[in-house]
C-alpha cells in the first residue's frame, strides 16, 4: 500500500487540491491550481504547517540541510523546491511533477508542512536578484495549505 498526502490549497482568489503519492525512492505530485495568472509561478514546500497570519506564517522554504535555494533538479537545492507550475490561458496550471527529493517520510518529511504558490515565477536561483538565493524571487504568496496524510 502507497502512502498518500493532499494538500487543499486556499487563498483570496486561488484555489487548488494537490496529492502526493510515495512510490520508492520518489513521490508523483498530482493535481490543480485555479485562479492563477497565464504563465509560471513559484510552487513550494515551505517550512510550518502554520495559517495563523495566512500563507506568510508557512515560513521560509522547506530546507532541513541548510542549503542554498535552487532548481528541482539542482543537487543546491532545497528540499521543499519544487520549481514552478504554468497556468494556461484560463488560469489553470496542472500539476504533474515527479520528485526524489521530497517525502512522506523520515527528515525529508513534507507532511504537516505546508504548499505555497506564488504571484511570480521560480527564477531558480538564478536570476541575479537579491532574493534569487533564498526565494527564487517568486514574490507574493497567492494560496497555501498544510500536507497532510490522505484519506
Ligand atoms: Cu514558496
Ligand atoms: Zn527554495
Amino acid at each position: 500500500m502507497s502512502v498518500k498526502a493532499v494538500c487543499v490549497m486556499k487563498g483570496e482568489v486561488v484555489t487548488g487540491t494537490i496529492t502526493f503519492t510515495q512510490e520508492g525512492g520518489s513521490v508523483k505530485v498530482e493535481g490543480e491550481v485555479k485562479g492563477l495568472a497565464a504563465g509560471e509561478h513559484g510552487f513550494h514546500v515551505h517550512q510550518f504547517g502554520d495559517n495563523t497570519n495566512g500563507c506568510i506564517s508557512a515560513g521560509s522554504h522547506f530546507n532541513p540541510e541548510g542549503k542554498t535555494h535552487g532548481a528541482p533538479s539542482d543537487e543546491e537545492r532545497h528540499v521543499g523546491d519544487l520549481g514552478n507550475v504554468t497556468a494556461n490561458a484560463e488560469g489553470i496550471a496542472t500539476v504533474n511533477i515527479t520528485d526524489t527529493v521530497i517525502s512522506l517520510s523520515g527528515p525529508h518529511s513534507i507532511i504537516g508542512r505546508s504548499l505555497v504558490v506564488h504571484a511570480d515565477v521560480d527564477d531558480l536561483g538564478r536570476g541575479g536578484h537579491e532574493q534569487s538565493k533564498t526565494t527564487g524571487n517568486a514574490g507574493g504568496r497567492l494560496a497555501c495549505g498544510v500536507i497532510g496524510i490522505k484519506a
